[in-house]
């Protein structure tokens, strides 16, 4: 059963925490490279694996007995882990016994840790917030499961050669995991392709290849309790692992065909911004998750002694924005084809289950598949994709006759009369709507976006299952363990009340302004700072000023991310520095760092740039160390708790109205940065909870930038306007960073001049305005550090936990009966 981790004997007792020592002696015995770092963390994660195992067994015992408490099935193609091994420990509290565990020669602790690959199963913010969602489930007790792929390759190894971008394999798992537990009896065939027969008033499909999925658990440790959470990831095997008839004819490449085409689904993480080119991978990748998710959860509610007709009373299946959306599809052919189940309770039973996040307004990320496609894997799955748009849109006919314009636009199928080559199309995100019980965005402007304008059209029907639920991140990782100084003072002075319940953050306003908080703040804050410096230095060979105030951009490249903005202000910067190197300058560390999609060249045109001005102003000696400009290689959760705390300034100037929420914005606050931002997102929230005079807030609203662009936007009439923003693009344009060669960054340029699609030159005066506030506070160290705190104070309602507390209450509480 699934109550059992496969890695305990049966009969023996369950290792207790004292025992972790002995526990990770043992496994640091059989290993012959003891006491090296590799060997040390293996052993220490071996160990901590065997008491939260224990732990995952009394969780599952307790979920059984819940009650009318529904169990939570998050679906998500991407987790963004990072490391384990610190949380394991701090959740376990134990790491003076760890420290104490280590055998003689070894490194200490904090460097063995340093030793463990990240888990980067997933491309940025989507993915990192549901890393953060497990450990809310966990910590606050809720029976719920975590369904992913395991991917052989997570997100892809950044190295950067003259200035440019380079790709690498991920290769987290070259050494294995000891934190994997494979269950082996947890096994599910997922089909593709085939056909469907209808028999005895029963549909059937009878794929044409199988694959075998198998569990494999990862435990993720609730902090303050001894409750887990599960993350599941599925690995695909093949059903036949070699087809002898083959292999025995000669024919080696046919005999391991089966066996490829299943591994291959575990290969690599699929990139946010693709190529057409793997599109129908990432489309098995989808079902093979869907599929065994939904196979398991069933499994379950039925082996608990649950009735089939309950299923979506008791159990969430929640779809992390649109990757999971064919699981309305496959449940309804479960219901229907394999427990009989008539059209009208499947649906009901779906319905009831599912719930949908929206991530994302940007219509590239907005998924829809080729019909062709989706009819040659998944047959069965189309014809009712046709049924539930038929009743549908008969609902939509019933509501709005005669509006023929409306109903093509709310099909679940883009009939493709405009784009995509004529070609007919699935559109994920109506089909996630039309299966959802409720539908959320990440920040109140998102949401409201959401409904203004991408969903206008089933808000308008449906109004009441459009909500907001803002984001939030966990303050385990993202304060207690990335800032152990910080999270010391806070207790000093407001007591350790904010570990259980972050809005306890609030009796910090109190004290912000006080002198000796202030002091000590300062003081952690530069000790942050030194480290980071120290990475610098290592990894760049840079030498920074650690007094200097840390500017830090750090996130995916994206255009509408504007990381260009920050570097345009840069330059700006550096030509007034030379141009009067005696005034009296704020000394700064730009610090970038963040992946381009491979495929995306404007993205990758930022790096190369950033890298061009960084070699510029870095060696420039009438800049000296007033300016220095630094990126940071293979950005990663890693990195980035080596970041955060060090940051000063936290960069959030997405043109307002894209970025939907951001979560960096949010663990940048919780580490004391203030933060310069557009009214985007979360940052709107953020900066009314802490005050919007802590915030430095710039630019375009997002009902103005609407406003520009409609009325026909020429970027040109802001450079004329603008000496500064002038002498800036002319700089670049004559190659001053290029080695005088005028066409290296053209192709950067060129738009930015045409077009400026995310506002930049809109923006740029109003942006360095609120930088000149930014240097004139810094001057006044208490008053920074004052901000800084009430900064933090006003962050307690963007814990994860605050979040989950939310989708508890309004999307996944139980049906009305
Ligand atoms: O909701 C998590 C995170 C937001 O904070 C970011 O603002 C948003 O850009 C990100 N969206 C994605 C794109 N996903 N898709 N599809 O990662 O989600």
């Amino acid at each position: 059963t699934a109550t059992r981790p496969a890695t305990r004997a049966a009969g023996r007792t369950a290792p207790q925490r004292s025992e972790l020592p002995a526990l990770a002696r043992r496994a640091l015995a059989q290993r012959s490279d003891a006491p090296a770092g590799d060997a040390c963390w293996t052993a220490l994660a071996s160990a901590a694996r065997e008491l939260l195992a224990e732990r995952w067994a009394a969780t599952q015992r307790a979920d059984t007995r819940r009650g009318r408490t529904r169990r939570v099935h998050y679906l998500s193609m991407e987790f963004l882990m990072g490391r384990a091994l610190g949380n394991a420990l701090q959740a376990l509290d134990l790491q003076d016994a760890a420290q104490a565990a280590l055998p003689e020669g070894a490194p200490p602790l904090g460097e063995v840790l340093e030793h463990e690959p990240d888990a980067a199963l997933g491309n940025g913010g989507l993915g990192r917030l549901a890393a953060c969602f497990l450990d809310s489930f966990a910590t606050l007790g809720l029976p719920s499961f975590g369904y992913g792929l395991r991917y052989r390759h997570g997100m892809f190894a950044q190295a950067i050669q003259d200035g440019r971008q380079i790709e690498r394999p991920d290769t987290w798992l070259e050494a294995g995991s000891p934190w994997e537990l494979p269950r082996p009896e947890l096994r599910y065939t997922v089909g593709f392709g085939g056909h469907v027969r209808f028999e005895g008033g029963q549909h059937r499909w009878e794929p044409a290849e199988t694959v075998a999925a198998q569990a494999i658990d990862f435990i993720v440790p609730g902090h303050g309790t001894e409750r887990v959470s599960t993350l599941r990831q599925w690995q695909a095997e093949a059903a036949q692992p070699i087809d002898l008839t083959a292999f025995s004819r000669g024919d080696h490449a046919q005999a391991g065909q089966q066996r490829l085409a299943a591994e291959r689904l575990n290969w690599v993480l699929y990139p946010d911004d693709s190529t057409p080119a793997g599109r129908e991978l990432r489309l098995r990748q989808e079902f093979l998750l869907v599929s065994a998710s939904l196979q398991d959860l069933l499994a379950r509610h039925l082996r608990e002694g649950g009735d089939i007709h309950q299923v979506g009373r008791a159990n969430v299946v929640h779809l992390n924005d649109t990757h999971p959306a064919l699981a309305p599809l496959e449940l309804m052919r479960l219901l229907l084809d394999e427990h009989g189940l008539d059209w009208d309770a499947a649906w009901q039973a779906t319905h009831q289950a599912t719930s949908y996040t929206n991530h994302t307004l940007m219509p590239e990320a907005l998924e829809t598949w080729p019909l062709d496609l989706v009819e040659r894997l998944l047959p069965r799955h189309l014809a009712i994709a046709y049924e539930i748009n038929h009743r549908f849109l008969d609902e939509v006919r019933a509501r709005f006759p005669g509006d023929e314009a409306r109903v093509a636009r709310m099909s679940l199928f883009d009939e493709g009369q405009s784009h995509h080559g004529g070609e007919r199309r699935l559109r994920m995100a109506a089909l996630a709507v039309v299966a959802s019980h409720k539908v959320n965005g990440v920040s109140a402007l998102h949401s409201q976006l959401m409904v203004d304008t991408l969903f206008a059209d089933y808000a308008q029907l449906w109004p009441e299952r459009f909500l907001n639920v803002t984001n939030g991140v966990t303050p385990r990782r993202w304060l207690v363990q990335a800032n152990p100084g910080l999270a010391g003072l806070l207790d000093k002075h407001i007591g350790a009340e904010w570990r259980q319940d972050l809005s306890a953050l609030g009796a910090l306003r109190a004290k912000a302004g006080g002198k000796r908080i202030g002091a000590e703040f300062l003081r952690v804050k530069r000790a942050a700072k030194a480290r980071l410096a120290a990475h610098i230095r290592e990894e760049l060979g840079l030498v920074v000023r650690e007094d200097a105030l840390f500017d830090v951009q750090v996130k995916r490249i994206h255009e509408y991310k504007r990381q260009l903005l920050n570097l345009l202000q840069v330059i700006a910067r550096y030509q007034a520095i030379v141009a009067d190197p005696g005034a009296d300058w704020v000394p700064r560390v730009v610090v970038f760092a963040g992946k381009a999609a491979s495929a995306y060249r404007a993205a990758k045109g930022v790096i190369a740039l950033i890298h061009d001005v960084a070699r510029v102003v870095n060696t420039d000696p009438r800049v000296g160390d007033r300016l220095k400009l630094v990126f940071l290689p293979n950005y990663s959760v890693s990195l980035a708790e080596l970041i955060i705390p060090a940051a000063d300034l936290s960069e959030q100037i997405s043109t307002a109205g894209t970025e939907a929420s951001g979560t960096g914005n949010m663990k940048f606050a919780l580490n004391g940065a203030l933060t310069v931002g557009t009214w985007d997102g979360a940052d709107i929230e953020m900066a009314e909870a802490m005050g919007v005079d802590e915030m430095f807030v710039f630019g375009l609203r997002a009902d103005e930038a609407a406003r520009i662009k409609a009325l026909g936007y020429d970027p040109r009439l802001y450079i004329e306007g603008s000496r500064v923003l002038q002498q800036v693009i002319d700089a670049i344009a004559h190659g001053s960073f290029a080695h005088g060669d005028p066409q290296r960054h053209r192709e950067l340029l060129q738009p930015l001049l045409q077009h400026d699609p995310y506002l930049l030159m809109a923006d740029f005066d109003s942006y360095l305005q609120a930088q000149a506030r930014v240097d004139a506070l810094w001057r006044d160290p208490a008053a920074w550090a004052a901000s800084a705190l009430r900064n933090i104070a006003g962050m307690g309602g963007f814990s994860s936990d605050r979040t989950i507390g939310d989708y508890l209450r309004e999307v996944w509480a139980p049906p009305a009966r």
